[in-house]
């Protein structure tokens, strides 16, 4: 005889905490949180923006050196520059992060580049990155795909997960 259907029912708000705090939790590891990691939609062999917090919550500072993802032939540092009217993105070796401060890489500045995409990222996957910090070493955390155009993870944007 089958479980009576309130059996059940409770294991999908269950599920759904489960998401929610994923998605809250930063990736943390000795003084840097990677927080809300967020990339676009994009057609494989494509390039992509990736964009988060980086938050240097110790009293050294310390420098992002490098990015790598499984779904990327090659990831760059990038900063964007204004050249006259055009906005100009060029390789940075490294992104400082100084002790206490909150460094944002976003859409029209600093960000992760994506190229070479292994495949097609759709909203609502997930894209792996691997950050590497000169003290911190190694934080893997989960950029949310949102639509193409998108422009930040924060409230009320990515689709209706919120
Ligand atoms: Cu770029």
């Amino acid at each position: 005889m089958p479980h009576p259907p309130r059996f059940a029912l409770p294991l999908a708000p269950l599920r759904i905490l489960a998401l929610s705090l994923g998605l809250a939790a930063p990736a943390m590891a000795q003084g840097v949180a990677v927080e809300q990691p967020w990339t676009r939609a994009a057609p494989q062999g494509g390039v992509g923006g990736a964009f988060m917090t980086l938050r240097n919550t110790g009293t050294t500072e310390d420098r992002l050196l490098a990015v790598t993802s499984p779904l990327a032939g090659k990831v760059e540092l990038h900063e964007t520059r204004r050249d006259g009217d055009v906005m100009r993105m060029r390789p940075v070796d490294t992104i400082p992060l100084p002790a206490g401060a909150a460094v944002a890489l976003a859409p029209g500045g600093l960000h992760v580049m994506l190229i070479g995409l292994q495949k097609p990222l759709a909203a609502g996957e997930r894209v792996p990155l691997t950050l590497r910090f000169e003290r911190a070493g190694a934080v893997t955390v989960e950029a949310e795909v949102l639509a193409a155009g998108a422009r930040g993870a924060g409230h009320g944007q990515g689709g209706g997960r919120h």
